[in-house]
């Protein structure tokens, strides 16, 4: 049987390392692209990199000749675009280059599937951010309910899009693209709106990471000394450096990156092309966050550990995320099968 051939822009990130992964298990055949750079960046990969059905190519999403080669030369069955400048903050410090590589280089791809593989399927990787500030509210759906308000806020596919960053609007912009390929030209294009997700693998200048690490470096240092000095408590291990961070009440919906890249691969195989919203549905503060890490170490009181920085501040905050997958579960059949306390406690273990 032939082989579905598909294309991830993107492939060495977190997503697109899972995606790799779940489509080699499907028999496809897996040309993953990096752009060029001057240091290995395949840490992610590497893992995969000699398996049979994987190919990796050189190409820059923002250089239109090397997509166009990539594009006509191996007409895909399916394009999973995952490359981005991905962190909100820098986005903020680097608009120009994050509107390049989301926005144009977004572009890029459409026109090359437009011109030279029209029968491709591209699925773009849009985000919970693009609704900023915005949620909707059913306090009308739910008149005696005792729950608290927060409870009753979501986002979902018909939540207006009101963006808080450079990175936001980028992609506004490129999900706009997305809808009006669709539109004019019928390209089976679909846009999965993902809620943050994170793992092992996840960048470690997010937040989720960022603790994570800080908290598994912790533990490693702890119980080399409680070899020393007994029993630990839980008592500031003295003169240890701490974990600086910025806002501690701004609430993300946070799931784990490989049922999401599930959610993708499930969205091109549809026969007609739309957005989904794919979130767990339940919103936690960093400062939730925060409380499941240490105290997966057995630490309940973090607060000597953790200092407020704003440099770790944005110019622009989104406050709160938490959304409503109905459309995803019932049209996909999707839903997250690792919940928050699980992705808390996999990424300390694999920090520890
Ligand atoms: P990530 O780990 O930051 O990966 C992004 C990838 O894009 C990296 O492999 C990066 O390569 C590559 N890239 C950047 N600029 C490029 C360019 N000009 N040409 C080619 N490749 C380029 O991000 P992720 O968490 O896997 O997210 C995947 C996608 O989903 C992104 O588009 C992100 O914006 C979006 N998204 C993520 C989340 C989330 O919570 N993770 C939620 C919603 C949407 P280098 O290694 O060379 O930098
Ligand atoms: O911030 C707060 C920060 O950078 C989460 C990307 O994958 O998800 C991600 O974007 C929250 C924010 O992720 C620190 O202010 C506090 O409110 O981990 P983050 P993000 O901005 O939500 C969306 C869905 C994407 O699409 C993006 O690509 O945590 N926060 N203190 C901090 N954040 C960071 N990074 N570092 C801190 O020290």
């Amino acid at each position: 049987m032939r082989r579905k051939v598909a294309i991830i822009t993107g492939v060495n990130g977190q997503d697109g390392s899972y995606l790799a992964e779940l489509l080699l298990e499907k028999q496809y055949s897996v040309i993953g692209l990096v752009r060029r750079s001057s240091v290995n960046t395949h840490e992610r990969i590497n893992h995969v990199i000699n398996k049979e059905g994987f190919m990796l190519l050189e190409a820059d999403i923002t250089d239109p000749s090397s997509v166009n080669a990539i594009v006509n030369r191996y007409k895909p069955d399916e394009i999973y675009n995952l490359a981005a400048q991905s962190h909100v903050k820098t986005s903020f410090d680097q608009p120009n280059f994050t509107f390049n590589v989301n926005t144009l280089g977004v572009l890029n791809i459409l026109e090359a599937v437009r011109h030279f593989s029209p029968h491709t399927r591209f699925y773009q990787a849009s985000t919970s951010e693009m609704f900023g500030s915005n949620f909707t509210k059913a306090i009308k759906d739910y008149p005696c309910t005792d729950k608290p308000r927060e409870l009753l806020k979501w986002q979902d596919e018909a939540t207006a899009f009101s963006p808080n960053s450079p990175y936001a609007v980028s992609k506004v912009a490129a999900h706009n693209l997305v809808d009006l390929y669709r539109r004019s030209y019928g390209t089976h294009a679909s846009a999965g709106i993902l809620f943050n997700h994170e793992s092992e693998r996840r960048g470690e200048n997010f937040v989720t990471r960022k603790i994570t690490k800080y908290v598994g470096e912790l533990d490693k240092y702890r119980k080399k000394l409680s070899g020393f000095i007994g029993i630990l408590t839980d008592a500031k291990v003295p003169d240890y450096p701490t974990l600086k961070l910025g806002n501690l009440d701004a609430v993300r919906d946070w799931g784990h990156a490989k049922d999401y890249v599930e959610a993708m691969y499930l969205m091109l195989q549809q026969q007609k092309p739309d957005d989904y919203v794919i979130c767990t549905g339940k919103g936690r503060s960093v400062r939730d966050f925060l409380d499941a890490a240490f105290k997966s170490i057995g630490i309940t009181d973090w607060s000597k550990y953790v200092e407020i920085d704003p440099q770790f501040y944005r110019p622009c905050e989104v406050e709160f995320l938490q959304g409503k997958c109905d459309k995803a579960k019932n049209v996909l059949g999707w839903e997250p099968k690792i919940t928050f306390e699980q992705l808390v406690e996999r990424m300390v273990k694999y920090d520890s």
